[in-house]
């Protein structure tokens, strides 16, 4: 069981396992058991602490996979880092999927979509020892980018406080415990990259529900659109790693954890970080 609460002096890093031939930064490149194995034994040997293993693209847009197909993605991968010692967590929506998982020694269920894709997945977690990410998610991504739309005062940020509060009720009413949930904003999940930025600037305003908040920013399209090229064409996915890294080391004292797809960078950052509070 993973204690969410150990103080480590320096937040989570969570190293992304896509097993997916379609993922926007990483799809294709670990989409096969053997790669996908040797890429999240490497993750953690460059410090990851627990490595996410999904079968399912959620890049805007993605077609969903068969659960059978998701199946076969995932656990023999979890099943193998558990063995060789690796902390897993289980990036799906499937109440299916999750209990597999765990039961294939994954020690946490992220779950992008807080609960909604699948309600039966908040059982799941409720009767193991698993911890549990809720995300804040409003669709799926073949129509999330409709659904940008935050009209109310207060716009994205009251808005994804109110949702996720109510994930949270959600959860609780499932019987899964407090000290088990951590939180997520959901960047690039139904939100313009200006909202993602606002989401960003309020992480106090997330604070107040009282849960440990991990932040998915790593090489997505909001950094590709800030630091784009002079005809306006986003950095691509792969040339974003030195803007995410700045991100991780002023947010450092925010947040419970990062979910990254190049874990030296971040572990790098976050030792500058560390060694800068020191005395000298
Ligand atoms: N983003 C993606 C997938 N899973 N899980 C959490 N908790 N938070 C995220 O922001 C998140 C996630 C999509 O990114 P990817 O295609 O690089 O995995």
């Amino acid at each position: 069981m993973i204690d969410l609460t150990a103080d480590l002096g320096r937040p989570r890093v969570m190293g992304v396992l896509n097993v997916t031939p379609d993922s926007f930064s990483d799809g294709g490149l670990w989409a096969d058991t053997d790669s996908a194995i040797a890429h999240g034994l490497a993750l953690a040997a460059d410090g990851a602490d627990l490595v996410d293993v999904g079968g399912e693209s959620t890049r805007p847009g993605a077609v969903r996979p068969p659960l059978v197909e998701e199946l076969s993605r995932v656990l023999p991968v979890v099943s193998a880092l558990t063995s060789a010692g690796v902390v897993t967590s289980v990036d799906t929506m499937r109440a299916e999927v999750a209990a597999a998982a765990i039961e294939a020694g994954a020690a946490v269920v992220n779950d992008v979509s807080g609960g909604l894709a699948d309600p039966r997945i908040l059982d799941v977690v409720a009767g193991s020892e698993a911890a549990y990410v809720a995300m804040h998610w409003r669709a799926h991504s073949d129509r999330m980018q409709d659904l940008a739309v935050y009209d109310e005062p207060g716009g994205v940020v009251s808005a994804v406080r109110r949702e996720l509060a109510s994930r949270v009720a959600a959860l609780e009413s499932a019987g899964v415990r407090r000290e088990r949930v951590v939180l997520d904003p959901g960047l690039g999940f139904a939100k313009t990259a200006e909202q993602n930025w606002q989401l960003l600037q309020a992480l106090d305003v997330l604070d107040e529900l009282g849960f440990p908040l991990l932040l998915g920013a790593s090489r997505k399209s909001f950094l590709g659109l800030l630091l784009a090229g002079p005809a306006a064409e986003p950095r691509p996915a792969g040339h974003r790693e030195y803007a995410h890294a700045a991100l991780v080391a002023l947010l450092a004292r925010r947040v419970w954890g990062f979910r990254v797809h190049d874990v030296r960078a971040t572990r790098d950052a976050l030792a500058v970080v560390s060694r800068l509070e020191e005395e000298t």
